[in-house]
C-alpha cells in the first residue's frame, strides 16, 4: 500500500537540504509525464489532512500531528503517482500522473523564517498547482502571514532573452504554479461590499485589492497583495467549513480526525473536498520546463529538486532558467549514451566480435544494417532527449558522429576479419592442394 516518503529533509548537522535516497530510488521509476500538487501554509492547519483526502488513503497517510507541535518536517511525497482518471485533465498540457508534495508548516517556533523561506520557494518551484492552506478568513492577519511571497523576487531569479539574470514578478510570473487559496474553518457569509453574495473566487480577488492607508503594516500589506496578483496569474479560492460542526461529534473528534470515515464530516466540508479534488485534477497540468516547455517526468522532477537544492545550500539564488538548461542537457547526454548503446550492442549482436566463425555479409547488407541501426539509435534518443533546441541538436550531432565511428571501426575489423579468414581459406586449399599433389 502507498505511503509517504521523505523527499527533502535538512540534515540536522549540515543544515543542507538533502534529498533522500527513498525519495530517488521511488521518483527515478516514475517515467510518465506529472504535475505536482504542493500544499504549504502555516502549521497545524490541516495540510497533511487534506493531502491524506486528496490521495484517497485508507492506510498510513501524511503524518497527521495532534498537538500543539509541528508535525511535518521538510517536504515529504506521496509514494504512489496518481493515475488520473476518465474525468480528469486529458488532452494537450495534462499529465499522466499527479505527485502530491506535502510541506513543512510555516512560521513554527522551532525553526527560522530563512528556512521557511527555502520551503516555501521549493514547494512553489516544483509545483505546477500550489495551494496555500490557511484558517479562517482572508484579513489583514492572513495576508501578513504571506508575507514570504513578497519575498520570492528577491529569492529567485530567471535569465531573460537578453542574458541577464533577475527576479522581477513579470520574469517570473510565467514559472509559477496555479494558485488555490484553500480556507479552513471558514464560516462567514459570503457577500461583496453591498451585500450580495460572491463567490469565493470573487472573495480572493475583493481581499488582494490594496488596503487604503500610509501604515508601515498596511504598506507591507498591500506589497504582499501585489505580489500574489502579479506572481500568480491564476488563482482561485475554496473555503471548507469546520470538519464537525453540525455532526454531533465530540470537540475531541477532531484530535482523530485522521481515523475518522469522511462521510461522518461536515457535509459542506465534505463537498468542498471533492470540488478541491475536482479543481487539481479536473484541471491538471504538466510540470514544464517553461510554457510550453518539456513536461517532467518523476525522474527529471528530481533532477530539477537537486539542482534547485544545490543552489540554495550553496547560499545562491535559485536560478530557473540554469536548472531547467541543467535538466535538459543532463536528459540530453542520456539520450546520447542510450541511442549509442542501442548501435553499439546491435552491431555487436550483427557481427560478435568474440568469435572466429565465418560471417556471412556482404557490403551492401551491412550497409542497409548500420541504417537500421542508426535509425533504432535516433529513435531511442528522441524518445529520451528533451525539448528541441540546442542542447537536443547538439547531443544528436554527437550521436550521429559516434555511430558512423563506430560503423566505420567495425567496418575496419569486418574487413580484417575477412582478409584473416580468407588468407585461412587459401593456406588450407593450398595444404590440401599440396598434399593431393603429394599423393598423386
Ligand atoms: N479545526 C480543524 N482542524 C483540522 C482540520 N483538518 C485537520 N484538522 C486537525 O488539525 C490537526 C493538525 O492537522 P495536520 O494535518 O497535521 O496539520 P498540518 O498543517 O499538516 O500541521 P504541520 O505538519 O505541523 O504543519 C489534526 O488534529 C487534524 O485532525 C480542519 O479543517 N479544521
Ligand atoms: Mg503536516
Amino acid at each position: 500500500m502507498a505511503a509517504p516518503v521523505p523527499f527533502i529533509q535538512v540534515d540536522p548537522v549540515s543544515s543542507l537540504l538533502v534529498i533522500t535516497d527513498e525519495a530517488r530510488a521511488y521518483l527515478n521509476q516514475v517515467e510518465t509525464t506529472v504535475g505536482v500538487v504542493a500544499v504549504a501554509g502555516i502549521y497545524r492547519t490541516g495540510k497533511s489532512f487534506i493531502l491524506n483526502q486528496l490521495a484517497g488513503t485508507t492506510g498510513t497517510g501524511f503524518g497527521v500531528g495532534n498537538s500543539v507541535q509541528a508535525k511535518t518536517k521538510g517536504i515529504w511525497i506521496w509514494g504512489e503517482p496518481l493515475r488520473l482518471g476518465p474525468n480528469d485533465a486529458s488532452g494537450p498540457g495534462a499529465p499522466q500522473e499527479l505527485l502530491l508534495l506535502d510541506t513543512e508548516g510555516l512560521q513554527s517556533i522551532d525553526q527560522t523564517e530563512g528556512h521557511d523561506a527555502k520551503i516555501f520557494s521549493l514547494a512553489i518551484l516544483l509545483a505546477s498547482a500550489f495551494v496555500y492552506n490557511s484558517k479562517e478568513a482572508i484579513n489583514n492577519a492572513a495576508i501578513d502571514q504571506l508575507s514570504l511571497v513578497a519575498q520570492l523576487t528577491q529569492r529567485i531569479v530567471v535569465r531573460t532573452e537578453d542574458g541577464n539574470d533577475g527576479g522581477g514578478a513579470d520574469r517570473l510570473a510565467p514559472f509559477f504554479p496555479k494558485f488555490t487559496w484553500l480556507l479552513r474553518d471558514f464560516s462567514l457569509e459570503l457577500v461583496d461590499v453591498h451585500g450580495a453574495a460572491q463567490s469565493t473566487d470573487a472573495y480572493l480577488e475583493e481581499c488582494l485589492h490594496p488596503s487604503k492607508g500610509t501604515s508601515a503594516a498596511i504598506q507591507e500589506q498591500n506589497a504582499t497583495r501585489e505580489a500574489i496578483r502579479s506572481l500568480f496569474k491564476e488563482r482561485a479560492c475554496i473555503a471548507l467549513p469546520h470538519p464537525t460542526l453540525g455532526t454531533g461529534l465530540p470537540p475531541s473528534a477532531l484530535r482523530e480526525l485522521d481515523k475518522t470515515p469522511l462521510s461522518a464530516l461536515n457535509a459542506d466540508f465534505v463537498s468542498g473536498v471533492n470540488l478541491l479534488k475536482t479543481r487539481l485534477f479536473g484541471g491538471a497540468r504538466s510540470k514544464t520546463l517553461g510554457v510550453g516547455g518539456p513536461a517532467l517526468t518523476g525522474r527529471t522532477l528530481l533532477q530539477l529538486a537537486g539542482m534547485y537544492c544545490d543552489a540554495i545550500n550553496e547560499g545562491a539564488l535559485p536560478n530557473i532558467s540554469n536548472a531547467f538548461t541543467a535538466v535538459i542537457v543532463a536528459e540530453c547526454n542520456r539520450a546520447l549514451e542510450e541511442g549509442a548503446r542501442v548501435y553499439i550492442e546491435g552491431v555487436g549482436a550483427f557481427a560478435p566480435a568474440d568469435t572466429d566463425a565465418p560471417l556471412d555479409v556482404d557490403s551492401l547488407h551491412w550497409h542497409e544494417e548500420h541504417a537500421r541501426l542508426l535509425e533504432s539509435a535516433l529513435r531511442r534518443f528522441k524518445s529520451i532527449a528533451m525539448g528541441d533546441g540546442p542542447a537536443a541538436a547538439e547531443a544528436q550531432a554527437k550521436l550521429v558522429a559516434l555511430c558512423a565511428a563506430e560503423r566505420q571501426k567495425n567496418e575496419a575489423l569486418l574487413r580484417m576479419r575477412s582478409e584473416v579468414l580468407c588468407e585461412r581459406l587459401v593456406t588450407k586449399l593450398l595444404d590440401t592442394f599440396g598434399q593431393r599433389a603429394r599423393e598423386a
